[in-house]
């Protein structure tokens, strides 16, 4: 109800709402003591709800972390499903707090929608999936193919682009709504889907017969997915921030849910910074170590997410990895002393 009244309002008044929406988020959390957060519609491993509604994936573990952060409860999360259309006037509107649902962080998107995204908690890219039966073995091979996608996405740009430098001809079958554009391939209205190649292993899953489709090879373009923020809330945007860097941090330095409340007494100063352990200045003077000050939130900030939903490879496991049915390899979402990208500046 709240959604449908703030995203009217959006409409009329557009960014002026933006801007009046855009100061003291923390203010506000605290005083309504949950989190808004949007998420997609139902995409497994990044936010999906069950049969409950109880919702999980990397993308709802982030929205937990934050309310961690803040709230020192990772369970005070409200969501907010939002297809692609709708989720960037959500937040514009205040409807929602944060939108941590798959989106990619391009240029327009960072620069004129009143909008700053905080990070990128998952490196994806767009491909392509086809019925086997089709027997195409590269995309290159999809000159004249009816394509399926979802409108208000980078996916149809992208389309765009690489059918043109290809010179290739196609047809777009576009729908709103996800469940529209599944629905539409599973029916054979379309010769291909398109996505996030996240979530074409993802929406396979819901097939009736998930081996009868294939990923082809080819990755057409970059799509950074990360949390986005209102602008001109720069304390707001820290405290997004920095809790996806913590996370980082939490797996570099080896912490995890299991292991934080023994960690509080490592001596590595990188922990104890993180964890906001006092320690002793060679003075004999005490340092609160208390980076958490910073964005105005408590001591344990950090070790309430870390204990409360653990650290980034633990979320991305749980989420997407070799004991789910998504099986997904962390390749470039691996830490960037592991061969990855993920990369946190330190704590101190
Ligand atoms: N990352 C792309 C695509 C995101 C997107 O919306 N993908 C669709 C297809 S997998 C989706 O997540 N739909 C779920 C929904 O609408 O709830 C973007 O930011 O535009």
């Amino acid at each position: 109800m709240k959604l449908i009244k703030n995203l009217a309002l959006a409409s009329v008044f557009g960014l002026a709402a933006a801007a009046s929406a855009g100061a003291a988020t923390l203010d506000d959390v605290k005083a309504k003591g949950v989190i808004d957060c949007g998420v997609s519609q139902g995409l497994i491993g990044f936010s999906n709800p069950d049969s409950n509604n109880n919702w999980s994936g990397l993308d709802v573990d982030f929205c937990k972390a934050v309310a961690a952060a803040v709230l020192g409860d990772a369970t005070k999360v409200k969501y907010s499903p939002l297809n692609a259309k709708e989720r960037f006037t959500a937040l514009q509107s205040g409807a929602i707090d944060v939108l941590s649902r798959n989106s990619t962080w391009t240029m327009s998107r960072d620069t004129t929608l009143g909008l700053s995204f905080a990070g990128v908690t998952y490196y994806d890219g767009q491909g392509f999936l086809v019925p086997s039966k089709l027997g195409v073995k590269s995309a290159l091979e999809l000159g004249g193919a009816s394509v399926c996608t979802q409108t208000g996405t980078t996916t149809e740009l992208n389309l765009a682009d690489y059918f043109k430098a290809n010179k290739m001809e196609y047809k777009v079958v576009a729908f709103e709504k996800n469940e529209e554009v599944l629905k539409a391939y599973q029916e054979g209205r379309c010769d291909v889907f398109t996505t996030d190649q996240s979530g074409l292993y993802a929406e396979r899953l819901k097939f009736t017969n998930p081996a009868e489709h294939v990923v082809l090879p080819e990755i057409i373009s970059k799509e950074p997915l990360g949390p986005v923020v209102r602008q001109g809330d720069a304390q707001w945007f820290n405290i997004v921030r920095w809790t996806y860097f913590a996370l980082l941090n939490a797996e570099e330095l080896g912490v995890t849910s299991a292991n934080v409340d023994q960690m509080k007494t490592s001596e590595n100063p990188e922990i104890q910074r993180l964890l906001s352990v006092k320690v002793k200045n060679p003075d004999g003077t005490e340092a609160d170590n208390d980076f958490g000050k910073g964005i105005g939130l408590g001591p344990d900030w950090a070790y309430n997410v870390i204990k409360q939903v653990g650290n980034y490879g633990e979320i991305f496991e749980r989420n997407l990895g070799q004991s789910t049915d998504l099986k997904i390899a962390r390749g470039e979402n691996a830490l960037w002393n592991q061969g990855g990208l993920q990369y946190a500046p330190p704590v101190r």
